[in-house]
């Protein structure tokens, strides 16, 4: 009940556009006193809200903070379902951890979790994953989707095509892909995407998608300078993150019906159009070996083909890849 009246008087502050917002009609409308709501301003305050007051007229908002909470996403958000449910905190350990928690306790597809901090982030095989305080997007989605586990895979790449069409509509950067999961803006990284699964053998429970983005860093630690981009250092000025996260849940919401009901070739077209991959030499790094040769392209079921320097054609699920020449 308390938290909800905090949320209605940002929700009517927003919607207010700098116009005066009754507290009094609030506290009436929960059954609080005035003081009751003045404390809720206090506490928006504390969060990085800027709130005028107006004699006898109320409350009006002055500036928004740089915030990825629930708040600030609702209010751009234009989805169904995702991003209904929005978990967001200030700092964790990773997202992925907390989204895989409240996956197995029940929670509904769509769920997002989003911290404007880790300190553990993390990459595919438990890599660390660079996730510097209010410069990125460090979210994990939890997915419900109606696929066989044996499909899971491809979400990587419907997730990728989301991420890719957002940052176009948002900010003009054409990214391109490079199988699975890296989205590269001149060579360098600016996403990646970390997909997890909880399944029985015959049945998808959740998929746990991982996204995490460069946005608003100006500089990488020392190792990571020659292979990482945010998007503010491609644009030279700032992107707002809370327009771009309700852009890829939209997306992501769109692609994976599209995939849930026509199957994975339109994902797949889609992707195509947007990868740096197919036609490339590349050398493909995999847990027990490493082979080379030149990318055909996906195949239906979203394995990258690779056709061999002795004519013969692999199909690969999961690999590094490395762009030759
Ligand atoms: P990956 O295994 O493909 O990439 C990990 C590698 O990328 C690292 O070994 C390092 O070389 C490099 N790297 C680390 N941090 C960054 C960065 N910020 N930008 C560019 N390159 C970097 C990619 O794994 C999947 C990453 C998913 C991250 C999200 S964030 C939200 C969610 N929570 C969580 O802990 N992980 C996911």
């Amino acid at each position: 009940m308390t938290l909800n009246a905090k949320h209605e008087l940002l929700k009517r502050l927003f919607e207010a556009n700098g116009q005066p917002v009754s507290g009094q009609e609030i506290a009436d409308a929960f059954g609080l006193s005035r003081t009751a709501i003045w404390k809720y301003v206090k506490e928006l305050e504390k969060e990085g809200y800027e709130i005028g007051t107006i004699r006898k007229k109320g409350y009006y908002l002055v500036t928004v903070p740089d915030r990825v909470n629930e708040a600030n996403v609702k209010k751009y958000l234009q989805t169904n379902l995702y991003g209904s449910t929005i978990h967001y905190f200030d700092t964790c350990e990773s997202t992925q951890f907390i989204a895989h928690k409240e996956a197995q306790s029940g929670a509904p597809d769509g769920t997002v979790i989003i911290s404007e901090e880790q300190t553990s982030g993390k990459g595919r095989m438990s890599r660390p994953w660079a996730s510097a305080a209010q410069k990125g997007i460090w979210m994990s989605i939890i997915l419900r989707p109606k696929l066989t586990p044996q499909q899971a895979p491809q979400m990587t790449l419907v997730a990728a095509v989301a991420v890719t069409r957002a940052i176009q509509e948002v900010t003009g950067i054409e990214p391109s892909i490079k199988w699975p999961n890296d989205i590269l803006v001149d060579g360098k990284k600016v996403t990646g995407i970390l997909t997890e699964l909880q399944a029985d053998p015959d049945r998808i429970k959740a998929v746990i998608l991982g996204i995490g983005m460069n946005v608003n860093q100006t500089d990488f630690p020392s190792d990571l300078e020659t292979i990482a981009t945010s998007l503010k250092m491609i644009l030279g000025k700032s992107v707002n993150r809370a327009q771009l996260i309700a852009k890829i849940l939209q997306f992501l919401e769109q692609y994976t019906k599209l995939y849930e009901t026509e199957g994975f070739v339109p994902i797949k077209l889609l992707w195509e159009s947007y990868s740096n991959t197919a036609g490339r030499r590349i050398r493909a790094v995999m847990l027990n070996e490493t082979i080379e040769g030149t990318a055909l392209g996906i195949s239906n079921d979203g394995m990258l083909e690779l056709k061999l320097d002795d004519g013969t054609v692999r199909g690969i699920y999961s690999a590094d890849i490395e762009l030759r020449k």
